[in-house]
């Protein structure tokens, strides 16, 4: 069976990612190939960034690897913390916290937000193939719900749930990670035959 290596430190996406793939492929993770360092995200695009990381995994590994680059990107602030959602604020919590701060007194009608996810599958030689996806929805007032990670308590659909509130399948089902690796379905399947 083919490998696929996700080259991401971060639980929350691994556990979404695998729970996508399912049992088609053999799935590796970066805590498999513990010697591999930390991958600096320089660039200023989630493309960028998550060809940064796809590509230096599959070179330093000799696998397929599929990276994830995502963040949130608020209107009212312009855009951020977009590409720099993770390096925002140290902790879920406090990234929480700042971002509900920052927006203080923003009527919901101005709170609108998406998610935006980029797949990059990088080969080992270095082709690469993206998508992308994303999530509408807007910034809520407080943190709602036990489910996902990160700004998914204060991120409200149009349903009027945060995504917290939803299951792990509901989310994959709507979700900026969801959309962006149906769209890389048939590459996967194209490029690891199984
Ligand atoms: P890797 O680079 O190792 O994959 P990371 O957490 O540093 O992990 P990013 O640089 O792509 O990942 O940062 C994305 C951040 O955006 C992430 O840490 C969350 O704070 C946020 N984020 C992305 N997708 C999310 C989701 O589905 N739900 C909630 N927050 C999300």
């Amino acid at each position: 069976m083919n490998e696929l290596v996700f080259a991401t430190t971060n639980r929350g996406k691994l556990v979404e990612l695998e729970g996508l793939v399912g049992a088609r492929l053999s799935v590796r993770s970066l805590k498999d190939f513990p010697s591999l360092g930390e991958i600096a995200e320089t660039a200023d695009t989630f493309e960028g960034n998550a060809a940064l990381k796809a590509v230096a995994v599959a070179a330093a590994t000799g696998r397929w690897a599929l990276a994830d680059d995502s963040g949130l990107e608020v209107d009212a602030l312009g855009g951020r913390p977009g590409v720099w959602s993770a390096r925002y604020a140290p902790t879920d919590a406090e990234r929480i916290a700042k971002l509900l701060s920052e927006l203080e007194g923003v009527p919901a009608e101005a709170r609108s937000a998406r998610f935006v996810c980029a797949l990059c599958l990088a080969s080992p030689a270095g082709a690469t193939v993206f998508r992308r996806g994303t999530c509408e929805g807007r910034i809520g007032v407080t943190p709602r719900g036990e489910h996902g990670f990160g700004y998914d308590p204060i991120f409200v659909l149009p349903s009027g749930h945060t995504l917290a509130e939803l299951t792990h399948e509901q989310k994959s089902g709507l979700s900026h990670r969801g959309q962006a690796f149906r769209a890389m379905q048939p590459a996967l399947e194209r490029l690891l035959p199984r």
